[in-house]
């Protein structure tokens, strides 16, 4: 990874100072600011106007209580977030995230990588995050509907179809979506269709939103292997992760011909010599929502590894898929000896500083979350032009406009790497290629 140029190192002194405590919120800024120092020498107009400054406070960040009563009638607190970061090329987008570790430098982290994931898409998205320290592992249906109703009871008045847009991401899917959807309806008196995507297909949602993420990313998997005249047919892949991402990449890769052989979550980890069987890992995940371990139990040639990392599972091309900071330098030492030729991140940041200098170095094939991920707010994005157009479109023709954004992705990181002197380099190309189309809107919408 690049230095930090001299340039901005006043910059990223004052994001920490600012910011103290956010460690993911400062990780994620440098390693966007490492790629910048060639673009501020060619255009010190982004300088002298403060861009870097702008684009590193959010717009507004919204901190409040959600109370609710559990299954035994007991009063619960947890505290809800959103940080609507920019707005300069559309509306704020970006998912909810439930789980136990949510707090503000999270919340910022995800907010702030997702400004320039939604510029890379081309589509006109501004960036935003939120959620909330809830943790939903063992709360019943009910619990998890009072959850977001009373969420939603302070949230909606922050929303709209032309002010911000939330989706999902870890902990919320089609079910909480559908409750959230469902308060802001009852508080409005609004059916605004447009104000949440990832919503169900009944009311409103779109065909591809749920495998978006996972399809995306493999289809930029495929397109950087292509640079190389390689191809997913036939490789060893593993996925980290058996959620909603995990899952469709999974799901996608054995499509394309891939030996799909390992996932996991937070109790550890599945070989299946075999190959993942797709639907008993829907079942198991998506309607039982039970722990990976219990598909183990159900296949013949399964190991289930408990506690133990993915990455010591031998493969050719491995996407991380859970969460960030999950593949550290030591597990990037073991993949890249056990001979991985490409590495596409579906989670938004899991791979740590040094696990990616590491993969770099050794000329591995390396995706960024924020341009292989992008395919899902991609198709967020298509959920609200087809709800704002009062249409539905057909899964195939949805997936062919997915594919044909995460192609143009995946042009416009290598354009601006090879433009820049880094050719290869999908670091540097995504952030430089984002961060010029978002600075180029701010200069032009003065100083807001
Ligand atoms: P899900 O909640 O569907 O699945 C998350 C998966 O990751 C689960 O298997 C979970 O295991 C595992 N996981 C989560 N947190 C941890 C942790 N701290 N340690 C170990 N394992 C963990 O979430 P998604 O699939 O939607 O999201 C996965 C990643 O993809 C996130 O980084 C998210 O930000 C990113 N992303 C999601 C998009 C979307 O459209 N949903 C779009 C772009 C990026 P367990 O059940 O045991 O917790
Ligand atoms: O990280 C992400 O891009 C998401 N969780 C999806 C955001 C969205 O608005 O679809």
């Amino acid at each position: 990874m690049e230095k930090l140029d001299d340039a901005l190192q006043e910059h990223y002194a004052t994001v920490l100072s600012r910011n103290p405590g956010e460690r993911e919120f400062h990780q994620a800024v440098l390693e966007v600011l490492e790629s910048l120092g060639p673009v501020v020498h060619k255009h010190p107009e982004y300088l002298h106007q403060a861009v870097i400054e702008r684009l590193c406070e959010p717009e507004r960040q919204l901190i409040f209580r959600v109370p609710w009563t559990d299954d035994q009638g007991r009063v619960q607190i947890n505290r809800a977030f959103r940080v609507e970061f920019n707005s300069a090329l559309g509306p704020y987008k970006g998912g909810l995230r439930f789980h136990p570790s949510v707090y503000l430098g999270i919340v910022k982290f995800l907010g702030f990588e997702q400004i320039f994931k939604n510029a890379l898409t081309g589509l006109p998205i501004g960036g935003a995050k939120g959620g909330s320290d809830f943790d939903p592992k063992g709360r019943s249906d009910a619990e998890i509907m009072r959850f977001c109703q009373s969420m939603m009871t302070e949230l909606y008045r922050h929303l709209g179809e032309y002010t911000d847009v939330p989706a999902g991401d870890i902990g919320v899917g089609q079910r909480e979506i559908g409750y959230l959807f469902g308060q802001y309806k009852r508080i409005t008196n609004r059916y605004e269709s447009g104000v949440l995507t990832g919503k169900g297909l009944a009311y409103g949602g779109s065909q591809v939103r749920t495998e978006a993420t996972g399809y995306g990313t493999v289809f930029f998997t495929e397109e950087m292997l292509a640079t190389r005249g390689e191809s997913l047919s036939g490789r060893r892949v593993i996925v980290s992760g058996s959620g909603n991402v995990a899952i469709y990449a999974a799901e996608k890769a054995i499509q394309l011909g891939a030996h799909v052989v390992a996932c996991s979550d937070s109790s550890g980890y599945v070989v299946d010599e075999d190959g993942l069987d797709l639907a008993l890992l829907r079942q198991v995940k998506e309607v039982d929502r039970q722990r990976v371990s219990v598909y183990a139990d159900q296949r013949p040639n399964a190991t289930f590894v408990e506690g133990g990392q993915v990455w010591d599972v031998p493969c050719e091309v491995a996407l991380p898929c859970a969460t960030q900071n999950e593949l550290d330098g030591a597990a990037a030492k073991v993949l890249i000896d056990q001979g991985v030729r490409a590495v596409a991140e579906g989670a938004n940041m899991p791979c740590t500083p040094d696990a990616t200098r590491l993969f770099q170095e050794a000329g591995v094939l390396f995706a960024p979350g924020k341009a292989a991920n992008a395919g899902g707010v991609a198709t967020s994005s298509l959920e609200m032009q087809q709800n704002a157009s009062r249409d539905s479109w057909s899964f195939e023709h949805t997936e062919q406009r997915l594919q044909e954004i995460m192609v143009g992705v995946h042009g416009r990181c290598a354009a601006a790497a090879d433009e820049y002197g880094q050719p290869g380099n999908y670091v540097a190309g995504a952030n430089i290629s984002s961060f010029l189309r978002v600075a180029d809107a701010m200069l032009s919408l003065g100083v807001v």
